[in-house]
């Protein structure tokens, strides 16, 4: 990609009227080409996970089953990323209808999506305190529970086995707040099973899978506030000790679900830590990536500015690691965010966030030349 021509076309898009974007038109989605305008024929672009092919990393998308059925949805994320994380058909309320049971039909039909279109699949998540079935409270115990996590373990990966990219083992299972001088949070998993779990779970995909890389996935350790650092410490400690006990534990998960109003964004205390992580041998992949953006500003264009920048600087900073493998955005057009759909913290004027590259009509936006600038400035890995 040309920077000359990039340039122009992020200063055309920045100034594109209301909407503030490209249009993709059906035609260049399939050809895998973005388009400038809707009549237009100048081609702005390879795809995001051309891009990142080209230096040696992958790019992909978080999506639903329900997502993916919508036509002009599913040709974006199809165009656009090489890796598919499956929102929700591989945490336990869907895969566990019962204590006895598994139903796969979700998780495969996302591995048959993933193999029609030529994507990567990576694995969302086996060990979580979260999205856990109705019927797990009433029966986990402190006497069946590592069995009932080994046998999920042991049915799922193995399922799966040799088709996964990777796969979040673990998932947040840091909180200092709880303060256990571990760091860990006092989950169910925790509770039922003791601070072992990790290694326990670790231990057992990989018996499982000897092929996907092996994540622990985390949130609230990207910017620079005296939290966030606590809680990189925290990971750091449990990450060396599990290396020194030979567990089997290849890469971090970094959510990044980031906030474009933070003043205490991702600066050199985060850069030391993704140091100590690759120094330490582990893969980055940026597993959960989007913007919220709550700053009183009526201007959606001006709000998309913004993100747009805070993408550029947060992924520069990232992708100058070569150990970081892949970029996953959680979402892809802002039509499908969980930002929009209940989060905890909806914009005070109740308008929609605007978190990621293309907006509601599948256009793409100026956060996604950012990202491209970022892919194209990264050095190879
Ligand atoms: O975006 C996901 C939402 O649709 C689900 O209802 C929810 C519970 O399964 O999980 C959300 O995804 C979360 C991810 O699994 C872990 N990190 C935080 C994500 C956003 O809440």
């Amino acid at each position: 990609m040309i920077e000359g021509l990039n340039r122009r076309v992020f200063l055309k898009t920045a100034g594109a009227g209301a909407a503030g974007c490209l249009v993709l038109g059906q035609a260049s989605l399939q050809a895998g080409t973005a388009r400038m305008g809707s009549g237009g024929d100048d081609p702005v672009s390879t795809p995001l996970k051309t891009l990142a092919e080209q230096k040696g990393f992958l790019y992909g998308c978080e999506a639903t089953l329900s997502e993916l059925s919508d036509p002009p949805y599913k040709a974006l994320v199809v165009s656009q990323a090489d890796l598919l994380v499956p929102g929700l058909a591989l945490k336990w309320d869907v895969l566990r209808p019962t204590p006895e049971t598994f139903d796969f039909s979700q998780g495969d039909w996302n591995l048959n999506f993933a193999r029609q279109n030529n994507m990567k699949l990576r694995g969302h998540t086996l060990v979580w305190w979260d999205a856990l079935p109705k019927w797990f409270k009433g029966y986990a115990t402190q006497q069946n529970a590592k069995q009932l996590m080994l046998n999920h373990i042991n049915t799922v990966v193995t399922h799966y086995a040799g088709k996964m990219q990777s796969w979040d083992v673990i998932n947040e299972a840091l909180l200092p707040t709880d303060n256990r001088s571990d760091g860990l949070r006092n989950s169910i998993w925790l509770q039922l099973v003791g601070p072992d779990f990790i290694e326990t779970a670790f231990r057992a995909a990989a018996a499982a899978d000897p092929q996907a890389i092996l994540c622990w996935n985390e949130y609230g350790i990207e910017n620079e506030s005296d939290a966030a650092e606590t809680k990189r410490q925290a990971f750091l400690q449990n990450l060396r000790e599990l290396r020194k006990r030979n567990v089997p534990v290849h890469a971090i998960g970094i959510q990044s679900h980031l906030d474009a109003t933070d003043p205490k964004f991702p600066g050199e205390q985060f850069n030391r830590f993704l140091h100590q992580v690759s120094d330490m041998g582990l893969k980055i992949i940026v597993s959960e990536l989007d913007f919220a953006d709550g700053a009183p500003d009526p201007d959606v264009n001006h709000r998309s500015q913004v993100v747009a920048a805070k993408y550029q600087q947060y992924l520069d900073i990232v992708l100058k690691h070569r150990s970081t493998i892949a970029i996953v955005s959680w979402g892809l057009s802002d039509k499908h965010t969980w930002l929009n759909n209940g989060y905890r913290f909806p914009r005070k004027d109740g308008a929609p966030f605007v978190p990621l590259p293309f907006d509601a009509n599948m256009n793409a936006k100026p956060a996604w030349q950012a990202i491209a600038r970022s892919f194209e400035n990264a050095p190879p890995r």
